[in-house]
Parts: structure tokens; C-alpha cells; sequence
């Protein structure tokens, strides 16, 4: 096969040429494809079938050890003036980059064949989504993206109409961390991938293509591409506001995007509804608002810690047609990671011998790979062509301590330098470090195509004439006491926290005003049927000025490491909030 598109057929066989693949597979997309694959993969042991009864056509996949995450260290964005890829990212020279990925991709297909996936981020028919085409030789990528993307014969359809895509090419290589590459041209469309099967290292269409590709391009044409869920709340009026919320990876995107109210909640009935998990792609519609859609046709969620308690509608989902990666199985093969309610693991994420003394059943990044629409609380809304119109913008993060519960800006300004000085502690998500607090600028530091001084400028760029932005607030789920638990519950009970922010923004809630902005009396908050005990929810609501004026401080080394970049507006607003707290 071939498409109607000479530039891709062209580029198919320049690949084809350069990696020496054995075969040529156009995928479009159908189910036959991928029972074919499955079987493949199944021959091969990159993937294990789980209980056909309790978890119909579901498999599990074990990654090489050395490959279970992203690698920030190893991701490049190569612009011609290293300038235009900021201190937020690693760079290399174009040419420098293509040399050593030519190096790479030489003959590393001889033996493999060469799958083509044409896909579309987002609804097919709407034109805020964007298409591209990864070309790869791992069966699972390809099992992934048809999860992930609306992938195949549609996706090709439009990109035949529209004549460009993004073009992506991965090759897992040899597993090997020291031959292993993911890089951005974001001036040339185009991604190159080599040495790892993961996720957010293979999976293109994701944080690849819809964060770093095309946060580079929203900046040229005035729209934001954010790591971010969406999520609807309908109050008992019936009418639904929708919240779009930036956390850092694994920091609870999937659980607050699908959140079940507390009971009382139910009752009155208050529903939430799910749009997205994970990327947000926003748009300024014709009223002024920002529209949103959620580029992803699937879910590649944190498996431990996901549980009947905190997240239902995930487990839900989750049993049948998923797949599962570097979990850990019971004695009859279910899946298991940490965190589940039921069942005991036999075999761990390597599948060895369960020993809690060597490895926790699941890897802390293992993910289970699965369809959007089977979320229960999953909506329509999520494929409607405009998008949905956003009420409140969420920034939040890991913070054991310093961070209150919740806060609303008082203002677009103040919202965007809240979401630049944003910071959390590092997870499982990327390798290296975890628990180390870092800034992470909207939950964007690793993934924004382009210098984050430029990129601050762009979001205080929204605030114009005839403009009807979202109010902004920051939260903090994860506040720690002196014995080092949690002191807010978290999980479903956010909703009170949400109604709080949702009743903001429709006038109806109280505010108390502070330097670093707006929060809620105790007395605001819901309580009803909550456990926790006055003097913690007190301390969640309350500012520590001290703390804060040394914050303020090192926020201010931070904006200056991206020099003339930074917008003065951002440091003015800065320095106003420190002068106030001094
Ligand atoms: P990425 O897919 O990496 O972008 O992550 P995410 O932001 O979607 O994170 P996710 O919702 O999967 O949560 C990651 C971990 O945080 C899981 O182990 C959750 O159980 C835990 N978590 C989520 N929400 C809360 C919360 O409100 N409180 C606490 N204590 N933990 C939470
Ligand atoms: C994240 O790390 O933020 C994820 C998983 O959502 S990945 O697709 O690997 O980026
Ligand atoms: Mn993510």
C-alpha cells in the first residue's frame, strides 16, 4: 500500500532505505490489524495474556528493566538558536542531531518490520486536532497508539486533504540506555525516537507530537497545547462547568479527571464527567472563551495506587480490553500493583517470584494502556469538533509543606506567574530522582517545545480585549504532618475543594484576600460527612508569610534564568506580592 500523498510516500521510502526494514505495514486501524498483532506479540513474549475471565482480551507487557520511563536527560530540542529552546530543555544543533540519529536508524530495521501509523490528535472532524504519522518497528507502539489515537484509515483520509502531519519516527533499537535519543526539530514537524518502547518516549502522538510539537506551534497561532485534564462538573442545577488542571506527571490528573463525589454529594446531584486525563489543546472561540479538547482517544495511566477506593471509574475500565504494562500478577493471572483493595501477587513486575523484600509487585510507573470510552463517567462532550468552554484553569502539585489546600489568583497576570512558579516533587514518571521538589512551570517543564520565558509571554498574551478567560487557582492535594502522612483526604473528597473553586467563579462563595491570593475560610469548605479534624483544615487554609517571602525569593532566581525572556509583567507582579509580604 501507499497513500495519495507523495510527500509521505516519499518519506516511507527514505525511511524504509535508511533502517532496512524487511517489510512495509500501512496500518489502518482495524480490528483484524490488531488481533494480528496481538497474536504476534504473544509469539514473541512481548506481551502475556492475562485471565480471559475476569479480564476479557487483556495482556500484560514487560518492559526491558532499564526502560520503564521517560528520560528527561535524553530528550533534545533542536532548534537552529539554541535560545529558542530556553534552559527548560536539552539542545542540539539540527544537524548535529540528524547525524547522530542517521548513525542510529542505519540498517536497525534489517530483520523487523516497519509499521506506518497515520493518526489524528483529537476528534477527526474537528479542526483544532492535528495529525502526524509515526513510523516504527515495535508491534506494541503500534497496540498503544490505537489505544491512544484516533488511529488509521480516517486519520490518513485527513492528512491526504491537508497535505501536512507531523513526522515521527521511533525505533526501539537495542534497548540500550546508552543508545537511546528522543528528539524534537519543532521548526522542521518532526520527532525522532531510538532505544525505548515507554510511553512518553515511544508513544509519538503524545507528549512527543501533543505537547512539544505542538505547544511550539500553538505559540505561532495563538492557542495552547498544556499537560493537562479536562474535566466537567454538573452541579444540581444541571449546569456543567468544565476545569482544565496542569499536574506534573503522576500527581493526579487521571484520578481528578475521573473523581467520584463524596456521597452527600451524589445525592444532592452533583456528577462529574470526563473529557480528558492528560493533554489539553485551548483555543480563544469566537466569544471570547477558551475552548478546549483533549487530543487523546485513550488513557496511559499510573497503575499503583489506582484502586476501587480512589479511583472506581478507572477500576471500572479496566477490565477488558487494557493493556497493562510492568505490572505484577496474582497466582491466576489478574493483574495486581500496590495499592489494590483485593488479591494477593504471585509474580512481580519481572516476573519473579513475588518477594516484597527485592521489588514491589508493580513498578511505581507501571501503566495500563485503555480506551477513553470505556471510562464509566466518560462524556460526548469529548468529541465535539469546537471543544468545551473552560471555567477555572488548576495548577497543582506534590508540596509536603507551604502550599495551602487551595487558592484562587486574584487575576490573569497574577494566575499565569502562580502556574510558572508552580513546583513538586519528582515521581517515578521520569528516571532519576524522586521526591525532590523542582520548579515545573504549569506542569510543562518537561515537555514545552520552546523557551519557557517565550512561553510565560504567550500565556500573558490571552489577556485582551473582548477576552473571557477562566479564573486560575493553585492546589495542593499533598501537604504532609510532622509524622509525615497526608493531611488531606484527597481523592473524591477534591470535589469540595472543586465546588469551592466552580462557586467562585459563578459568584456564590466567600474569599478571604492575601499576598499570594485569595483563599477560603474554613467555614467555606463542604465538610459534611468529611473526616478531618478542624485544626488540619485550618492549617491547609492558612498562609506562612515567612515561607512564603523566601519563596518569593527563589521564585525570583527563576524567572531570571530565562533572562529578557521572562516578561517584565510577570517579575512586576512578583515583586509586588514580595513587597507585600515584606
Ligand atoms: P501522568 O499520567 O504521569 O501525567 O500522571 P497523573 O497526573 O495523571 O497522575 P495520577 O492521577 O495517575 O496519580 C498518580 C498517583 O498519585 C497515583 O498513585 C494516585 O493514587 C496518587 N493520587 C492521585 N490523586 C491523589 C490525591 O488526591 N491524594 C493523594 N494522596 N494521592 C493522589
Ligand atoms: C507523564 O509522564 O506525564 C505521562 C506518561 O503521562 S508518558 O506518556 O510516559 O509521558
Ligand atoms: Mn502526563
Amino acid at each position: 500500500m501507499t497513500s495519495k500523498l507523495a510527500s509521505l510516500n516519499q518519506w516511507v521510502d527514505s525511511v524504509a532505505q535508511l533502517t532496512q526494514a524487511d517489510a512495509v505495514h500501512w496500518c489502518d486501524g482495524s480490528d483484524a490489524e490488531n488481533a494480528r498483532l496481538v497474536e504476534l506479540m504473544l509469539s514473541t513474549g512481548d506481551l502475556v495474556k492475562l485471565n480471559e475471565q475476569s479480564h476479557p482480551n487483556c495482556y500484560l507487557h514487560r518492559s526491558s528493566p532499564s526502560d520503564v520511563a521517560r528520560v528527561e536527560h535524553l530528550t533534545f530540542v533542536c532548534t537552529h538558536n539554541p535560545a529558542d529552546a530556553g534552559p527548560n530543555n536539552n539542545w542540539m544543533a539540527p544537524d548535529e542531531a540528524h547525524a547522530e540519529m542517521d548513525a542510529l536508524y542505519k540498517g536497525c530495521m534489517r530483520g523487523r518490520t516497519m509499521y506506518v501509523i497515520p493518526y489524528c490528535m483529537g476528534p477527526i472532524d474537528s479542526p483544532l486536532s492535528r495529525c502526524g504519522v509515526e513510523i516504527t518497528d515495535s508491534p506494541y507502539v503500534v497496540a498503544n497508539m490505537r489505544l491512544m489515537t484516533r488511529m488509521g484509515a480516517p486519520a490518513l483520509a485527513r492528512i491526504e486533504r491537508e497535505g501536512s502531519f507531523v513526522k515521527g519516527l521511533h525505533s526501539i533499537g537495542e534497548l540500550d540506555p546508552n543508545r537511546r535519543f528522543i528528539m524534537h526539530f519543532p521548526e522542521e514537524l518532526a520527532i525522532q525516537s531510538y532505544g525505548s518502547g515507554y510511553g512518553g518516549n515511544a508513544l509519538l502522538g503524545k507528549k512527543c507530537h501533543a505537547l512539544r510539537i505542538a505547544s511550539y506551534q500553538a505559540r505561532q497561532e495563538g492557542w495552547l497545547a498544556e499537560h493537562m485534564l479536562i474535566v466537567g462538573i454538573e452541579n444540581p442545577q444541571g449546569e456543567t462547568h468544565y476545569v482544565a488542571a496542569a499536574f506534573p506527571s503522576a500527581c493526579g490528573k487521571t484520578n481528578l479527571a475521573m473523581l467520584i463525589p463524596p456521597e452527600g454529594y451524589r445525592r444532592d446531584g452533583w456528577k462529574v464527567w470526563t473529557v480528558g486525563d492528560d493533554i489539553c489543546w485551548m483555543r480563544p472561540g469566537e466569544d471570547g472563551r477558551l475552548y478546549a479538547i483533549n487530543p487523546e482517544a485513550g488513557y496511559f495511566g499510573v497503575a499503583p495506587g489506582t484502586s476501587e477506593k480512589t479511583n472506581a471509574n478507572a477500576m471500572a475500565m479496566l477490565n477488558r480490553d487494557a493493556i497493562f504494562t510492568n505490572v505484577g500478577v496474582t497466582a491466576d493471572n489478574q493483574p495486581w500493583w500496590e495499592g489494590m483493595t483485593t488479591g494477593e501477587p504471585a509474580k512481580d513486575w519481572q516476573g519473579r517470584p513475588y518477594d516484597k523484600s527485592v521489588s514491589p509487585a508493580a513498578h511505581p510507573n507501571a501503566r495500563f494502556t485503555v480506551s477513553a470510552k470505556q471510562c464509566p463517567s466518560y462524556t460526548d462532550q469529548a468529541e465535539a469538533p469546537q471543544g468545551v468552554p473552560i471555567s477555572a484553569i488548576v495548577f497543582g502539585g506534590r508540596r509536603a509543606s507551604l502550599v495551602p489546600l487551595v487558592l484562587e489568583a486574584r487575576d490573569w497576570t497574577h494566575g499565569v506567574l502562580v502556574g510558572a512558579s508552580m513546583a513538586s516533587e519528582t515521581t517515578a514518571a521520569a528516571t532519576g530522582a524522586v521526591g525532590v521538589v523542582r520548579r515545573d512551570s504549569m506542569a510543562m517543564k518537561p515537555f514545552a517545545g520552546y523557551n519557557f520565558g517565550d512561553y510565560f509571554a504567550h500565556w500573558l498574551s490571552f489577556d485582551k480585549e473582548g477576552a473571557k478567560l477562566p479564573k486560575i487557582f493553585q492546589v495542593n492535594w499533598f501537604r504532609k504532618d510532622a509524622d509525615g502522612k497526608f493531611m488531606w483526604p484527597g481523592f473524591g473528597d477534591n470535589m469540595r475543594v472543586l465546588e469551592w473553586m466552580l462557586k467562585r467563579v459563578t459568584g456564590q462563595a466567600n474569599a478571604v484576600e492575601t499576598p499570594v491570593g485569595n483563599l477560603p475560610l474554613p467555614s467555606d469548605i463542604n465538610t459534611d460527612g468529611l473526616e478531618l479534624d478542624a485544626a488540619a483544615l485550618e492549617q491547609l487554609l492558612s498562609i506562612d508569610r515567612a515561607g512564603w517571602k523566601a519563596e518569593m525569593a527563589s521564585i525570583a532566581e527563576y524567572l531570571d534564568e530565562y533572562g529578557d525572556r521572562t516578561p517584565a509583567a510577570l517579575k512586576a507582579e512578583r515583586a509586588k506580592i514580595a513587597a507585600q509580604l515584606a
